[in-house]
């Protein structure tokens, strides 16, 4: 079957892969659709610092095939939304309520059992987060999969696992952004469109949307931002202009680069929230002052994987959806096959899409 292999850094291609049953504790899912992420182009470039050579991809839909011995929360036909981190139930975080932070969420390329379902030309390839769904078939952890209703078109529901519940999950549960209240957003590609809409439904009266893009702006606007700022123009002092010089309640950063933090940073007013979605390297470092850390009393907060519990946030992204207050159509903005991944790569680098899918029949 068909799969797109990170072979080291910068050379990925599609390959002809074998695919292992599943084992206990495992399904085999029959790929529908997969969104391109950005973080699936900093495993291919070694930003993200996965082993190599792996399968890319995790962020998808598709319908059960088979399922290991011991698996009782699906079955063969269900359609399910794949969640980049397993959940034990069982481990320190899971038992507090931060399934996101379940220990068995650290990639190791391998499966929960320290094995690989995948081979190339007899080798044994790596899988991305116990996934690597940029694939005709994967096999999964039966924790990473969600059943979802038959009705949801894949394409959309395939974003559900990665851009939208990280960016709705970081307004909704990171943040807990309130009724009327002041929000930025800096970074306005998928992830960042989706904390808009997050915020939009969390009922914040201003969402000024921030980007270098004139076009991801006026997506901004359509997706709920009230105002938007092109970063080239100091967008700090635009945001201070747009809240009577206060600045936000909360300030996001949906890029993942240090500038931009900073700014971030500065944008939040004293006492205000700054909440990091973006994914930067392991080496770019932050700084802020010591004294203003302390005097402006802001709360910096990490969110991974939006504070979300897969099982019980994904059904309600898509009741959000169903009922016309999540926009998901108009995110996926073009399809592909799977042959033409080094198309979508380029146009994902050239910020041409909101979000590409691929998508397998
Ligand atoms: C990333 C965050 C860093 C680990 C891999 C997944 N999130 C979404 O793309
Ligand atoms: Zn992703």
């Amino acid at each position: 079957m068909k799969a797109v292999v990170a072979h080291e850094p910068n050379k990925f291609a599609v390959e002809n892969i074998s695919l292992d049953p599943p084992k206990a504790g495992e399904v085999l899912v029959k790929m529908r659709a997969t969104g391109v992420c950005h973080s699936d182009l900093s495993a291919i470039n070694g930003t993200l610092p996965l082993p190599l050579p792996t399968v890319i991809g995790h962020e998808g839909a598709g319908v059960v095939d088979q399922v290991g011995e011991g698996v009782t929360n699906v079955k063969p036909g269900d359609h399910v939304v794949l969640s980049f981190i397993p959940t034990c139930g069982t481990c320190f975080h899971c038992l507090r309520g931060e399934t996101h932070l379940c220990v068995l969420g650290m990639p190791t390329g391998v499966m929960l059992d320290g094995t690989s379902r995948v081979r190339l030309g007899g080798k044994q390839l790596n899988v991305m987060l116990f996934l690597g769904n940029m694939a005709e078939c994967c096999v999964a952890p039966s924790s990473s999969v969600v059943p979802i209703d038959r009705e949801i078109p894949f394409k959309v529901a395939a974003l559900i696992g990665c851009a939208v519940t990280t960016g709705v999950g970081a307004a909704i549960k990171t943040a807990q952004v309130q009724p009327g209240s002041t929000v930025a957003v800096f970074g306005c590609g998928g992830v960042g469109l989706s904390v808009i809409q997050g915020a939009r439904i969390a009922g914040a009266a201003c969402i000024i949307g921030v980007d270098l893009a004139d076009n991801k702006l006026e997506m901004a606007k359509e997706f709920g931002a009230t105002d938007t700022v092109n970063a080239s123009s100091g967008p700090v002092a635009k945001i201070q202009e747009l809240t009577g010089g206060i600045g936000v309640d909360y300030a996001f950063e949906a890029i993942g680069v240090s500038s931009a933090i900073e700014q971030t940073y500065q944008a939040a007013r004293r006492g205000g929230t700054v909440v990091i979605v973006g994914a930067g390297s392991l080496v770019d470092m932050v700084s802020f002052s010591a004294l203003m850390l302390f005097a402006e009393a802001k709360t910096i907060k990490g969110c991974m994987y939006g504070n979300v519990n897969p099982r019980v946030d994904f059904p309600k992204w898509l009741d959000l959806y169903r009922r016309r207050r999540l926009d998901l159509d108009r995110m996926v903005t073009r399809t592909y096959e799977i042959d033409e991944a080094p198309q979508a790569f380029e146009d994902l680098q050239q910020g041409r899409n909101v979000r590409g899918v691929i998508l397998f029949d």
